[in-house]
């Protein structure tokens, strides 16, 4: 049986997760498609490992991780803990903070492609758009795709987000864990990775919100991390375009 696994990372999303997997199951039942939720928490002190635990539903399952390590490490190993269930065949990647809407995943589960694919919630395209983002947020993000596009020669229009459906092909044809991204810049070196992996990429219009509980965890190393990574990227695949497929494809 084909089954999707959601990863949702948190950290310290107490107030945000409930209602998310309460949306999740509302449409759990009206859904075509099977579908399971891993939640990769980083020992959050409010406790939002708890919260899920006492939530017990049985299609929630929680990866519970010693301390804060970012957003790349978690990701990279929740791919690890689902990606050893074969009955997964897809996996999304979504923020706990109701940012990315439950109401955007039947398009995107629908633009799924069999092989090695990527399916990318894209804000920046007609039909996409964000809702209570400051126009400086609006700006950041915007130019950190435009700069990403540029120095990594990728033509799709929303790299820093992490809204995504992976395939299990495209996942096992990675070598996950040699990916360097701690931050949100991981986003940027999967979507790098996928490129460089052949992927068949599609690009899905989402409405993104911006979160109106718990406490955002951007902050100015995560953007200076993504631009000096994302430079470093650049100048590597210019210089060693083949060097650069072997590090990230099996
Ligand atoms: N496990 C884990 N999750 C994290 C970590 N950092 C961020 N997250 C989660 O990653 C998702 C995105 O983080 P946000 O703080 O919403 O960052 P953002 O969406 O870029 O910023 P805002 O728009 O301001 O909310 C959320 O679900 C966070 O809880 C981390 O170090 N570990
Ligand atoms: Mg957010």
């Amino acid at each position: 049986m084909s089954k999707i696994a959601i990863l949702i990372p948190t950290y310290n999303e107490s107030s945000t997760i409930v209602e998310l997997l309460r949306k999740l199951a509302e449409f759990r039942t009206s859904s075509q498609y099977e579908f399971d939720v891993l939640v990769i928490d980083d020992n959050s002190p409010d406790r939002t490992a708890d919260t899920v635990d006492n939530l017990s539903l049985s299609w929630v399952f929680l990866l519970r991780r010693p301390g804060k390590g970012g957003l790349g490490a978690a990701y990279r190993a929740g791919f690890a803990h689902v990606l050893s269930n074969q009955s997964y065949t897809a996996f999304t990647t979504m923020d706990a903070d109701g940012s990315h809407r439950v109401e955007d995943l039947p398009a995107m589960f629908a633009a799924m492609k069999p092989g090695r694919s990527i399916v990318l919630g894209t804000r920046w395209i007609e039909g996409g758009s964000v809702v209570n983002w400051p126009k400086s947020r609006q700006f950041l993000s915007r130019a950190g795709t435009r700069y990403a596009k540029f120095a990594l020669g990728i033509q799709l229009n929303d790299l820093t987000g992490g809204f995504r459906i992976y395939s299990r092909e495209l996942l096992e044809s990675l070598k996950l864990s040699d990916m360097d991204a701690t931050g949100y810049c991981f986003q940027i070196e999967m979507a790098m990775a996928a490129d460089l992996a052949g992927a068949i990429a599609t690009e899905v219009p989402i409405t993104f919100v911006e979160r109106i509980n718990g406490v955002s965890k951007m902050s100015k190393a995560i953007v200076l991390e993504a631009l000096t990574q994302t430079t470093r990227w650049g100048v590597a695949r210019r210089l060693r375009p083949n060097a650069d497929k072997l590090h990230y494809v099996k």
